[in-house]
């Protein structure tokens, strides 16, 4: 036996061992065994027919644990796209003879996007689309006390009739959620109905009724006699104490499925779920025959109901509430969307922390874990399936696309936290060019009745929903009549001009269609940690302007009562491989960076949104930071305490209240060096402090040191933590871009990723048509690094230019392209030696000569 193959034995051992242990631990025969089946598998990133068979030698595969994907770091790299195709896993898995007698099933919680599951060489079913779960009776294919070989072939290839088709995240491939092993006897609550639990539990808003509790439940019996069941559901409180039970006899016929409904005795005073109190109840269901226990399944839920109104907006338990929120994608830094539950659940306890009670899961169903953690935490779910930007007019397509809607329906109705279900994001922002206009906007309309239709069909206890961008075409083509909730993206000040156009576009809105209630389903802008600025500017991705942008929205949202609820983009910074902006392939948007660090920004949320002491000094963004004049820095504190005080080492910079933004600011000259800030309040029990340090150089020609963000209002802190200056012209006595026909180059936003560097930033923005650049320095030896990168043209020939230092020639007819090729970054380097003053002059030869980043740093 080689070494992996031995390894294969042991494991496959101490499977069968633990195996038998749950299977004693769970109740015995009569009892259902569900079980993780995540480690011990294989993986080939090839694809072959042949890896569904059973004396396939997979001994040299990649050992993997599941969650797994394929495409964690070819969506960082610097090559355009990333692997999309097939890639197999294969594990063995041994079943006692114990289990005999027993059904026997596969359930995947996700595989993106095509999922073919084999055993012993033969299939077991496909499944479509990545994001919702699906289950196989595996029960015929099975041998007992023998390795059984399970193959499954995941693929995440273009598919023109899977919903998503193009979206602002990456899809990536491979079994990326649990994968169970479930065992039952052949008489069950049923498990292959769309993965649900088999079980619909909801508790009917009658007035007089509201205390019962309905079970609409499915039961199969895979036996070939009939059976004459028992369904027993009991209700437990919080505290395990039975509040409630129903009682159903079921004649089972052979080979059948069989529908049961049970409404409980009334439940007295329940303890209605909300985001203060998500009291949950459990049922426990119990499939017998004879008194002896064939099936059982254990689900919570909760009493609460809701309203939507066009004027009140929301409301629940009958109290108005606003729906404070957020979105959230499921990857996560290194882990592309193989992300382990225990840190999804964090995720959500994030969101809880910052006092938030509502939470758009976009743009796609989320794992059982999220859900299961938004019930506990009391957060309410926006759920949507993934048609994102436009529809394929096919029939799959729609098939497609009704399949996820029931899917996502059926495995999460249960959940109380799940307010709503959407089924379209933004789908009239990228129309194919080889589609008519009217018929996809027709067909479009069509597809979203379907869907709204289906959803009333499968759940009438929740409204439909779906989120626009900021588009007339959503009424003009009637669509913004299908759904009950209607969810605007909102970019005013991003992607589009100021603002203020926020609240100009939705007080239109309101007033054309009063009765609509309304959601911002999104708004938020860059912000990468690297990058500040004292004038902040649309598309810089500093986080002085995510901070304004936010302070922003927040006062004009809460300026108007009708908005039913606000979700940010994003909570966390998430992958989207096509992103070309400061840090490639990110969506920075988030309050918390990808690998989950807050920004200064998610305080503005806490300190409005939380109920406990928050006291925040907002400057952990920028603890490194340049300047070159003695103008007094803002600080900012987040607080919804009534008084801060706040000290500059040591220094009281006096008492001040929290603005209607719960933000106060003061005014502080950094000194050089070590800057230290301490803030003082009092909560309603204790006093609260917060405190911060900002590391503060002053720059002057006389530093060892120049470095300037050329063509940039924003300072840079590159990965060795040198500060790269904001532009300036020249200054006599200072440095600066000399020209009389100069261009700034700020593309809005930057979205070309630059090629061999990390500090992007740097290269996106550049001056072009410059005569030259000067530093009033004292005389010295310097070493000049002058960065640029060619990000306008991919030809050579276009741009050639030579750059002189002090009157030496240093850059001969540079042609970028020709040279190192288009999106590169270039350093050139040289050393001078300067009788006083640097002195760098462009002279073009074809175009306009351009200049990205330059730093001096004197030598002796
Ligand atoms: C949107 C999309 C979302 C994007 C976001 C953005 O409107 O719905 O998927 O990620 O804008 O950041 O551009």
């Amino acid at each position: 036996m080689n070494k992996s193959a031995s390894l294969l034995f042991v494991a496959l051992l101490l499977f069968t061992f633990v195996f038998q242990i749950e299977a004693q631990k769970s109740g015995g025969p009569g009892s259902r065994i569900n079980y993780l089946i995540n480690d011990n598998w294989r993986f080939s990133a090839a694809d072959d027919a042949s890896f569904a068979r059973t004396d396939l030698e997979d001994g040299e595969w990649e050992r993997v644990s599941i969650p797994h994907t394929w495409n964690v770091k070819d969506t960082f790299d610097d090559e355009p796209g990333y692997r999309r195709g097939a890639g197999w896993y294969r594990r063995a898995l041994r079943l006692d003879h114990k289990l005999i007698n027993k059904r026997i099933f596969l359930y995947f919680e996700g595989v993106n996007q095509v999922a073919d599951v084999y055993v012993n060489g033969q299939k077991a079913g496909q499944h479509i689309g990545g994001y919702t779960a699906f289950t196989f009776d595996i029960t015929e294919l099975v041998k007992f006390d023998t390795p059984n070989i399970i193959a499954v072939r995941a693929d995440n290839s273009f598919n023109e009739d899977i919903p998503p088709l193009t979206a602002d995240f990456n899809f990536y491939g491979g079994i990326y959620r649990n994968v169970r092993l479930i065992a039952t006897d052949p008489v069950h609550i049923k498990i292959t109905d769309a993965a649900s639990s088999g079980l619909q539990i909801s508790t009917p808003e009658i007035p007089g009724f509201k205390n019962t509790v309905r079970i609409l439940g499915k039961l199969e019996n895979a036996s070939i006699t009939e059976r004459n069941v028992q369904v027993v559901s009991t209700v437990l409180d919080a505290r395990g104490r039975v509040v409630g039970t129903s009682t159903s006899n079921v004649k089972a016929r052979p080979k059948q499925d069989f529908t049961f409904i049970q409404l409980t005795n009334r439940i007295a005073d329940p303890q209605l779920w909300s985001p203060e109190t998500p009291y949950l109840y459990t049922i426990k269901t119990v499939v017998k025959e004879k008194g002896r226990i064939l099936d059982n399944r254990t689900d919570t839920f909760g009493f609460r109901w809701f309203e939507f109104d066009g004027e009140k907006g929301f409301s629940l338990n009958g109290k108005p509430l606003k729906l404070r929120g957020t979105n959230r994608h499921q990857d996560y830094a290194g882990l592309g969307n193989a992300v382990p539950d225990a840190l999804q659940v964090k995720d959500m306890e994030l969101i809880k922390d910052a006092g938030f009670n509502f939470v758009r899961l976009a743009h796609y169903p989320q794992s059982a874990a999220v859900l299961a953690a938004a019930d506990r935490l009391g957060l309410m779910i926006w759920e949507e399936v993934p048609i994102v930007n436009y529809i394929t007019v096919s029939p799959a397509f729609t098939q497609n696309s009704e399949q996820m809607l029931i899917e996502m329906v059926r495995q999460h109705r249960n959940h109380p936290s799940v307010i709503m279900w959407g089924y379209m994001n933004e789908i009239f922002l990228r129309p194919p060019s080889n589609v008519n206009r009217e018929t996809l906007h027709t067909e479009t309309v069509n597809l979203a009745r379907r869907l709204d239709h289906l959803s009333r069909l499968e759940d009438p206890t929740r409204p439909t929903t779906i989120a626009f961008h900021g588009s007339e075409v959503y009424n003009t083509t009637g669509l913004g009549e299908v759904a009950r909730i209607t969810g605007w993206n909102l970019y005013s000040g991003w992607y589009s001009r100021t603002f203020d156009d926020f609240g100009k576009f939705v007080d239109d809105q309101h007033a054309r269609y009063p009765n609509r209630p309304l959601i911002i389903s999104e708004y938020g802008a860059n912000g990468d940690r690297r990058l500040h600025s004292t004038s902040p500017r649309r598309f810089d991705s500093t986080i002085e302007y995510q901070r304004m942008f936010h302070e922003s929205y927040l006062a004009q949202i809460n300026a108007r009562p009708y908005i039913a609820g606000t979700a940010i983009w994003n909570e966390f910074d998430f992958a989207a491989e096509q992103r070309g902006e400061t840090i490639p392939h990110l969506n920075q948007k988030g309050m918390f960076t990808y690998d989950r660090k807050p920004k200064d920004i998610h305080y503005l949320y806490k300190a409005n949104y939380s109920t406990s002491p928050v006291l925040h000094i907002a400057v952990r963004d920028w603890v490194r930071r340049a300047g070159v004049d003695r103008t007094p820095a803002r600080i900012d504190v987040y607080s919804n305490l009534a008084e801060v005080e706040l000290f500059h080492n040591g220094v009281s910079l006096g008492k001040k209240s929290p603005n209607d933004l719960r933000k106060i600011t003061w005014d502080a000259i950094l000194r050089e060096g070590r800057n230290t800030f301490t803030a003082k309040g009092r909560g309603a029990k204790k006093a609260v402090t917060d405190s911060a340090t900002v590391d503060y150089t002053a720059v002057t020609v006389n530093s060892p040191q120049i470095a300037i963000n050329v063509g940039s209002n924003a300072q840079f802190i590159d990965e060795n933590n040198v500060i790269w200056l904001a532009d300036q012209a020249y200054k006599p006595g200072s440095w600066g871009f000399v020209g009389e026909e100069i261009k700034t180059i700020f593309s809005e936003p930057p979205d070309r990723n630059v090629l061999g560097t990390l500090s992007d930033p740097l290269f996106q923005t550049m001056q072009e048509n410059l005569t030259g650049y000067r530093f009033d320095v004292p005389a010295g030896n310097y070493q000049v690094d002058l960065l640029f990168a060619e990000m306008k043209f991919d030809k050579p020939g276009e741009r050639i230019f030579d750059v002189k230092v002090n009157g030496k020639l240093v850059l001969e007819k540079l042609d970028l392209v020709k040279q190192v090729g288009p999106q590169q970054a270039f350093i050139q380097q040289c050393r001078v030696s300067s009788a006083g003053g640097i002195n760098i002059e462009f002279n073009a030869v074809k175009g306009k000569p351009i200049l990205s980043g330059v730093r001096i740093k004197r030598s002796s």
